[in-house]
Formats: C-alpha cells, structure tokens, sequence
C-alpha cells in the first residue's frame, strides 16, 4: 500500500518577503510587478480576503484592495530558498520528487506514523526557514494532492480513498487535474459539476461522449484512482524569462535590447541551478494577441548570455513581428546539468538528475 505526501508552501513568494519586511505581518500583501500590465504572483491571506489571487492583474488587485502593499518579485531569493525546502526534504524521506518552487511529493511507502513524520517535516522547515507549509497525505498523488490543498494555511490532512471520496464528493469537478475550463463546461452542459457526479457517471457513457483517452481520465481522476509514482528522476524541462511591455513595442533595436536583458536574466539563473541549455527559443505575443514562437537546438550546450542572446536575437530577427509586440521572452530548454553536460554521451544515462 502506497503513502504518498504532497506539501506545498504556504502563500509561498509573499511569506519569504515578509521575512525580510516583518513590519508587513498582518498586512494586506501582494507579489506583483510594476508595469501597469503586471499580474499578481502571490497575494497574503489577508489580501485573498478581498478577492485577490495569483493571476490578478496588479491594477485590479489594487482596485479590489487598495491598502495592499506591492512587492516586485525577487525570483533567485525565492529559487534560493526553495533550494533549502527541498534540502530539508531529502534529509527526512528519500524519495522527493520537486514539482515546483514550492511543492514536492514524498513517498512516505513503509512509514509507520506518517502524519506524525511529516509534522517533523514540517516543523523542521518552519524552524529553519520561518515559513509555514500544509501538507496532504493519501494512498496516491492526486488525493495527497488535494489533501495538501484543503485546508490552506496549515493544513495537515490524511485521507484514506474512502474518506477522499466522500470529502471531496460536492467538490466541483474542475477541483481535478485533468479537468480544464473547457472540460468542465462540457461537463455542466451534461449537468455534471462535482467530482461526486462525475464518479457515478458509467465509464463508458464517459469514454462514448468523450473518447476513449479522456473518458476514461475522467473515470479514474473522480474516481480519485492514481497509479503514477513518485519519481525524483524529473528532468528540469525548461527555464524562461518574459516581459510584457508597458505600451506596445515595434522598434525593433528596443525589442533586440529586451530580448538580451532577458537573456541574461535566463543566463543567471541557468546559472544558479547548474544548468545549460541545448536549445534556445524565443516567444513573441503582438498585439493582436497571435502567439509565435521559433527554436533552435545548438550542437553544443550554452550556459552565458551571450550565447543565448544571440541565438536568441537571431530568431527574433529571422522571424521579423509583423505588428507591435505586446510581449517577447526567451526560453532555454534540451536542460542538462553543467557538469553533466562536460561528460561524454554514454556516461551520462548514470548521472542522478536533480530538478
Ligand atoms: P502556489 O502554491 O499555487 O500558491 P502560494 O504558495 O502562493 O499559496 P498557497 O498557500 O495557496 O499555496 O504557488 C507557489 C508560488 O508560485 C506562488 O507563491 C507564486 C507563484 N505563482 C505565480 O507566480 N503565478 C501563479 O499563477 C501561481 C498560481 C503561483
Ligand atoms: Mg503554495
């Protein structure tokens, strides 16, 4: 019988800066940046009391709440501090597979006072960091993971398959991975909305509307049946760095700049993790909202800023926006470790991969 933990920081960019601004406890808080078309990445507690939430366009959180106190992003002290959860992490359980910033899932298989374990867990990060997390404890991923996500700060729920079933029952059925906006409206035009309703649906009424592959995702997710494991072996997929411009953009010399700011923005923190990148990419939203991107794989792998700006600015050239840009961002991606990428082909299959 598996044991599977998924723990999540609380509030996770606004609580690493209010350990540096203390005097911003209790506060309405959000992470957003400055430009008037920022979004916000993470709002307090407090703030989320008045309807704020990531994703929020920063003019409107402030709409919304105007007392709320702005912070820019500090994305290497968030990388940074990360880097430390995750230390703390695999000194507790061996198997951790990091799936963000802020959360991973460990595989808890054999323990014998597991809820017991992971309050150590996470009091262990809460004294040698001062953040808070909530944790969620189930028989697979997706109901640890909801676990972990029901009762936000602090939670510390354990579910067995049983009791998540009834749990979550009234939950609505876009609550599961899997299930996008589109999904779900497809759902309530069959006047399916919970996670409830959608288990009792017969898989193959599910697998006739939906297709085989969907229907039967569907079946399993409300079922709450996952079988996929826990796995520290995850490469890194890809880094990028983007900007949306204050007011359109269709000086190309200016567009040329941005993409190399944001190249060594990618470069530092290619940096930081140890790692370079094989292919380069660049991504350009006009103003119209058409999306293009162009990559290119290199022969050997790149890791400073010059390299990946030029790649980087050649693409952007060569593809020449056809109207004002409204974004432009530069990914790195084909990801290796720095040292594993100085190691011949055959002997790299052997090295340990860390997110
Ligand atoms: P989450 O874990 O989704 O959110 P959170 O940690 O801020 O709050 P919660 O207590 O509900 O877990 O995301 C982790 C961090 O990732 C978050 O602090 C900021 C960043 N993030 C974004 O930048 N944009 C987003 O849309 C989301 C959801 C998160
Ligand atoms: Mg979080």
């Amino acid at each position: 019988m598996a044991i599977i933990a998924h723990l999540d920081m609380d509030a996770f960019y606004v609580s690493v800066e209010l350990q540096r601004h203390p005097e911003l406890r209790g506060k309405p808080v959000i992470v957003a940046g400055s430009s008037p078309r920022a979004v916000v990445t993470t709002a307090s507690y407090e703030a989320r009391r008045y309807g704020v939430a990531s994703a929020t366009p920063a003019a409107h959180a402030q709409r919304l709440c105007p007392q709320a106190i702005r912070i820019a992003p500090d994305f290497s002290a968030y990388r940074a501090v990360s880097a430390r959860i995750m230390e703390i992490l695999r000194r507790h359980v061996e198997l951790v597979e990091v799936v963000g910033l802020d959360e991973a899932y460990l595989d808890l298989s054999g323990m014998l006072a597991p809820r017991a374990n992971m309050a150590r867990v996470a009091g262990d990060i809460h004294e040698q960091t001062g953040l808070e997390c909530s944790f969620g404890i189930g028989p697979n991923k997706l109901i640890a993971k909801l676990a972990s996500d029901c009762e936000k700060p602090r939670g510390r729920v354990m579910l067995t398959r049983e009791a998540a079933l009834e749990r979550f029952a009234g939950a609505p059925a876009r609550l599961l991975p899997g299930i996008g906006p589109k999904t779900a409206q497809r759902l309530e035009a069959l006047d399916i909305r919970t996670v409830g309703q959608l288990g009792s649906v017969p898989p193959g009424e599910l697998t006739t509307r939906f297709g085989p592959a969907l229907g039967r995702l569907l079946h399993r997710r409300a079922r709450l049946e996952d079988a996929s494991p826990v796995s520290s072996e995850r490469p890194v997929v890809s880094r990028s760095s983007e900007t949306t411009f204050p007011t359109n953009v269709s000086d190309l010399a200016l567009l040329e700049a941005t993409i190399r700011r944001l190249s060594d923005e990618l470069a530092r923190s290619l940096r930081d993790e140890g790692l370079r990148a094989r292919t380069v990419g660049v991504k350009v939203r006009l103003d119209d909202f058409t999306t293009v991107t162009r990559a290119r794989t290199e022969p050997a792998p790149i890791q400073g800023s010059d390299g990946l700006a030029s790649t980087a600015v050649e693409l952007l050239r060569s593809y020449g926006p056809p109207r004002p840009v409204r974004l432009v961002g530069v990914r790195a991606s084909s990801l290796a470790s720095a040292e594993a990428a100085s190691v011949p082909e055959e002997d790299q299959l052997s090295l340990p991969l860390r997110p």
